[in-house]
C-alpha cells in the first residue's frame, strides 16, 4: 500500500484528455470544495482546476526530483531573490502543459467557462518590477532547458499594492492575494529550519584544542516552506519555487498566558511574523529599515541551511557543496548569503577559513540591476551588528583580508583601499553589499551590455582591475510562453501556421518571418489580429475606467514603474505639444493617438505620485475637448501587474522606452512589447541598443543623447533654464502646466515638478525633449504608410529571438554557473 502509484494510476489521476480532465475537475469540486457543478461559484471551479493542474504538475515533479536523488552528481541552480513576480498560474501551466485546448473542451460540462476562470484568477504580486519579474521568467526557463533548479524567497503575506485611481491620484490597497485559497503551492511545515537574531557570541576552545565561536542568539524564528511547482514548457523537468514563511517558534507565552495576560502572550508570535508579513513596496532605493535586513537574512539562512542540509542527505560533504549547488544573488538583496555560508561551514561544519572561502566563492555568482546611486544598498554597521553580531565578525575578517590584498597589489594606494572597502567609512559606517556580494562571488554580471560596460568602468571599476575576468554580461530576456503564447493567441496562431510550433521554445526560428513581411495577405492578417488585441484593450480601458478609446488610433504606451528616470513627464510634454497644436488649428491633420500610461509609484515618493495625477489630469483636460474630436485620448490604466501587462503588450503600436541614457540598466517591458509587434520609440538606454542592433535601426525611433553625450553634457554645467528659454514650444508647454490650467482647484499643485525640471532636471528631460518630439513626428509619418508599419511591425517580431530568456538562462549555465540540463 505504501509503494508509489503505478504508470497505469498515473494515467487515470493525471490523465491529460478532456475526459480526465473532466473526471478529475468533478472530483476536486466535490470532494475538495463539497460542491455539485450545478452550484459551484466561480471560485469553486477555479480552485478546483487549479488542483487538478496542480496533480498534473507534480507528477511530473515528483519524477524530476526522484531523479535528482539517482544523480548526485548534478548540479542545480538556486535561484536566491526577495521577489519572484510570478503573474496568474493557470493559462500559464495549461500552455506548458500542452493542455489548453483539452481543459476548454473539459469545462464546457461546467457553469463556468475556462476564459472565466482565467480572468478570474488573481496574482501573487511578490515583487516590485523588472528584478522580480526576471526571476519569474528565469525560472520558467530554467526548467524548459531541463535544468535543476530552486527559487527561493520570501513568502510575503502581502505583495505589492494594488493600486486604485481616486480623482486622478494613487491610493493604495492591501495586496490580499491569499484570501480566496492560493492552490498553486503545498505548504511543507516539516521541512522547517530555524533562523536566528541578535544576541552575542563567544569564543571557545573545541575538543581537538580548536579555537571556535558559538553564536548566542536572543530570538529565535521559525522558516516554513511553501513549494510551487514550475513546469517548463512541454518537458517533463518540474522544478520548485521554495517560498519562506516566518514562524513563531512557540506560539504563546505561556507564562503570561496564564496569569490572564492573553494580549501579551500573542505579541511574540505577531512580532515574528511581520517578518514575513508585507512586501517593501520601493523599486529603486532600498529602505534601511532593520525589517527589511530581517527579511533579507531570514530567506537567506532558510534557503543555505535547506541546501546544505540536501547536500548532506544526499552523501555530500560540506567541503563539495559548490559541486552540487550554484546560487545567483538576484542583486544585492540576499547578499548577506556570504556570510551566511561561512558561518556555517565555520561554525557548524567546522571547516578552515581558506576552505569555506573557497567554497563560498565558488559557489555565489552576483547579478547587478542598478546603477542609481541611491539604490546601492549599504546597511548600518550598527543595525548589522545588532541583528547579525556572528556576520559582522565574519564580514570584518573578509574585509580584513580583501583590504591586505589590495595593499600587497597597490602598495600605498590608501584612496584605493577607501574605496574598496567593505566598509564605507564616510559618515556613519555602513556595509557595502554590492562590494560584499563581488568579494564572496566567481562571477559578476551587469543585465545588458551598455549596463556590464558602465558597471566595469564607472561603480566596479577598482573590483575589475584587481579580477577582470570575473566580469560578464548577461542581457536579461524574457519568456516567450507567458508574454507571446499565453497573453497573444491571436499573433501566436499566426505565427504557428507560418513557420510551425518550434518557435516558442526556440525564438530564433522567428526569423523565418522575415520572408513574410513583403506579403500583402500575412501583412493584412498581422493587423487584424492587432487590431483585436486592441479592441479588447479598449474594452478593458472603458471598463476600467469609463474612457472611450478607439481601436483604428495609434495606440501608443508607456506601462512601467513611475520614477522620474524613466520619464514619463517627457511622455507628458509632448502629449501637450499635440494638444496645443491641436487648440491653436483644431482642422490640422493629425494621427489619431491613444495614449496608455501604467505603473505603480512607490507610496512614499511625492514626485512620483504627482506625475500620476499630471497624467490623469492631461486626461482630463484632453479627452472631451471638442477642438480635439477624440483625436488625442490620454489614459491611465490603473494597477499595472502582470495580469495587466497581458492585456497591454499584444495591443501595443508604439512602445515607449524613453529613459535617461545610462539610467535603465536592461529593461524588459522593451522586450514584451517588440515581441508582440509594437515598434519602439526609445533612447540608446539598456537593452534598448541591442534591440536596435537586432531589429534594424529602420524599424527603431531613436533619439536622444546617448549616455556619454549625457555625462558630458552634465560635466559641462548643464542649465535646463537655458533649453527652456530658447525653445518657444517647449515653454508652451512648461507655462501650460506652471498655469494651473491642469489643476483650477489648486494652481500651484504641479509646480514642485515644473521648478524641478527648471531648476534642477537631472534626467535631462528638457535637453530630450525636441529631439523626443521630432521622433514623435517621425512615428507618425511611418503610421500613415500603413503597410510600411505593418513590414516593421512583422520585421521586428522575427529579428527579436536573442531576447528570450531562454537565451539568458544559457548563457548563465555556460559562463556562470557550469550547469547541464538533466533530461528526464
Ligand atoms: C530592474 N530593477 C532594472 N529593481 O531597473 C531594469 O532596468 C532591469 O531590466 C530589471 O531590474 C531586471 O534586470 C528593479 O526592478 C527593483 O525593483 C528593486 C526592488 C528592491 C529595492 C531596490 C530596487
Amino acid at each position: 500500500a505504501a509503494e508509489s502509484l503505478s504508470d497505469a494510476e498515473h494515467r487515470t489521476r493525471t490523465g491529460l484528455d478532456p475526459e480526465s480532465l473532466r473526471r478529475a475537475v468533478r472530483d476536486h469540486l466535490f470532494y475538495f470544495q463539497g460542491r455539485h457543478p450545478a452550484t459551484a461559484s466561480v471560485n469553486d471551479c477555479y480552485l478546483a482546476v487549479a488542483y487538478a493542474v496542480r496533480d498534473r504538475l507534480f507528477q511530473h515533479g515528483v519524477q524530476s526530483l526522484d531523479l535528482l536523488l539517482h544523480r548526485p552528481d548534478a548540479r542545480i541552480v538556486a535561484y536566491l531573490s526577495a521577489e519572484f513576480l510570478m503573474g496568474p498560474q493557470l493559462a500559464a501551466n495549461l500552455v506548458n502543459l500542452g493542455i489548453l485546448d483539452a481543459m476548454r473542451e473539459a469545462m464546457t460540462a461546467f457553469p463556468h467557462d475556462l476564459d472565466r476562470l482565467i480572468d478570474h484568477e488573481e496574482e501573487p504580486g511578490l515583487g516590485n518590477g523588472g528584478l522580480g519579474r526576471l526571476a519569474a521568467c528565469y525560472l520558467d526557463s530554467l526548467a524548459t532547458l531541463e535544468v535543476p533548479a530552486i527559487g527561493y524567497g520570501i513568502r510575503y503575506e502581502f505583495g505589492i499594492f494594488n493600486q486604485q485611481i481616486r480623482d486622478g491620484w494613487q491610493v493604495e490597497l492591501t495586496d490580499k492575494w491569499l484570501h480566496l485559497g492560493y492552490p498553486w503551492e503545498i505548504a511543507r511545515p516539516e521541512r522547517a529550519v530555524e533562523v536566528r537574531f541578535g544576541g552575542t557570541t563567544e569564543g571557545y576552545t573545541d575538543a581537538d584544542g580548536r579555537y571556535r565561536v558559538r553564536w548566542n542568539a536572543a530570538e529565535i524564528v521559525m522558516g516554513v516552506p511553501h513549494d510551487t511547482p514550475i513546469l517548463g514548457y512541454r518537458v517533463k523537468t518540474c522544478n520548485l519555487l521554495r517560498l519562506w514563511r516566518a514562524e513563531a517558534v512557540q506560539s504563546f507565552d505561556f507564562a503570561s498566558f496564564n496569569v490572564g495576560e492573553y494580549g501579551r502572550a500573542v505579541e511574540q508570535q505577531v512580532s515574528t511574523e511581520t517578518i514575513s508579513k508585507v512586501l517593501y513596496p520601493n523599486d529603486a532605493s532600498p529602505q534601511g529599515k532593520a525589517l527589511r535586513l530581517k527579511q533579507q537574512y531570514f530567506f537567506v539562512s532558510c534557503a543555505i541551511q535547506d541546501m546544505l542540509r540536501s547536500h548532506i542527505r544526499f552523501g555530500g560533504t560540506p567541503d563539495t557543496f559548490h559541486h552540487r549547488w550554484a546560487a545567483q544573488l538576484n542583486d544585492t538583496h540576499p547578499a548577506v548569503a556570504v556570510p551566511e555560508l561561512m558561518r556555517l561551514l565555520l561554525d557548524e561544519h567546522g571547516l578552515e577559513w581558506d576552505a569555506a572561502w573557497e567554497v563560498t566563492q565558488k559557489t555565489f555568482g552576483y547579478t547587478n540591476h542598478t546603477l542609481l546611486p541611491e539604490a546601492l544598498e549599504t546597511w548600518s554597521v550598527d543595525l548589522f551588528g545588532a541583528l547579525l553580531p556572528r556576520h559582522l565578525e565574519i564580514v570584518y575578517e573578509i574585509n580584513r583580508r580583501l583590504v591586505d590584498g589590495v595593499r600587497r597589489v597597490y602598495p600605498g594606494d590608501e584612496g584605493r583601499v577607501r574605496r574598496m572597502s567593505l566598509i564605507d567609512e564616510s559618515g556613519r559606517r555602513s556595509i557595502r553589499m554590492a562590494h560584499l556580494a563581488c568579494a564572496g562571488s566567481h562571477a559578476v554580471n551587469g543585465v545588458a551590455a551598455l549596463h556590464t560596460d558602465l558597471l566595469k568602468t564607472q561603480v566596479l571599476a577598482d573590483w575589475v582591475a584587481m579580477r577582470p575576468d570575473r566580469f560578464h554580461n548577461v542581457t536579461n530576456g524574457v519568456t516567450p510562453r507567458r508574454f507571446m503564447v499565453v497573453s497573444n493567441p491571436g499573433l501566436s496562431g499566426l505565427i504557428t501556421a507560418a513557420i510551425g510550433d518550434g518557435w516558442p521554445s526556440r525564438l530564433e526560428a522567428l526569423r523565418e518571418l522575415e520572408r513574410f513581411a513583403d506579403d500583402p495577405d500575412f501583412r493584412a492578417r498581422w493587423r487584424d489580429v492587432k487590431r483585436e488585441n486592441k479592441q479588447r484593450l479598449a474594452a478593458a480601458i472603458e471598463q476600467r475606467t469609463g474612457i472611450v478609446v478607439y481601436p483604428d488610433s495609434l495606440f501608443d504606451v508607456q506601462v512601467k514603474r513611475i520614477h522620474e528616470y524613466k520619464r514619463q513627464h517627457l511622455n507628458v510634454l509632448h502629449l501637450l505639444t499635440l494638444y496645443r497644436r491641436l487648440k491653436a488649428d483644431p482642422s490640422l491633420d493629425i494621427v489619431p493617438r491613444t495614449v496608455v500610461f501604467g505603473g505603480k509609484a512607490a507610496p512614499g515618493y511625492f514626485i512620483a505620485k504627482l506625475m500620476i495625477k499630471l497624467v490623469t489630469a492631461v486626461g482630463a483636460l484632453v479627452n472631451d475637448d471638442p477642438d480635439v474630436r477624440g483625436r488625442l485620448k490620454v489614459v491611465f490604466f490603473p494597477n499595472f501587474n502582470v495580469k495587466v501587462g497581458q492585456i497591454i503588450y499584444p495591443a501595443a503600436d508604439l512602445s515607449e522606452q524613453i529613459s535617461t541614457a545610462g539610467q535603465e540598466a536592461s529593461g524588459t517591458g522593451n522586450m514584451k512589447f517588440a515581441l508582440n509587434g509594437a515598434i519602439t520609440i526609445g533612447t540608446l538606454d539598456g537593452a534598448n541598443i541591442e534591440i536596435r542592433d537586432e531589429v534594424g535601426p529602420e524599424n527603431f525611433f531613436l533619439f536622444g543623447l546617448t549616455a556619454d553625450e549625457v555625462r558630458l553634457r552634465k560635466a559641462a554645467g548643464y542649465d535646463p533654464r537655458a533649453v527652456y528659454e530658447s525653445n518657444p514650444v517647449l515653454r508652451g508647454v512648461i507655462d501650460l502646466i506652471a498655469s494651473g490650467a491642469l489643476s483650477p482647484d489648486d494652481p500651484s499643485r504641479f509646480r514642485p515638478l515644473v521648478d524641478g525640471l527648471l531648476w534642477h532636471d537631472p534626467f535631462m528631460v528638457l535637453a530630450d525633449f525636441q529631439a523626443y518630439v521630432d521622433c514623435q513626428a517621425q512615428v507618425d509619418a511611418l503610421w500613415r504608410d500603413g503597410e510600411a508599419w505593418t513590414r516593421a511591425s512583422i520585421l521586428n517580431v522575427a529579428r527579436m529571438g536573442k531576447f528570450s530568456s531562454d537565451r539568458s538562462i544559457r548563457d548563465y549555465c555556460e559562463r556562470i554557473w557550469h550547469v547541464e540540463p538533466v533530461r528526464a
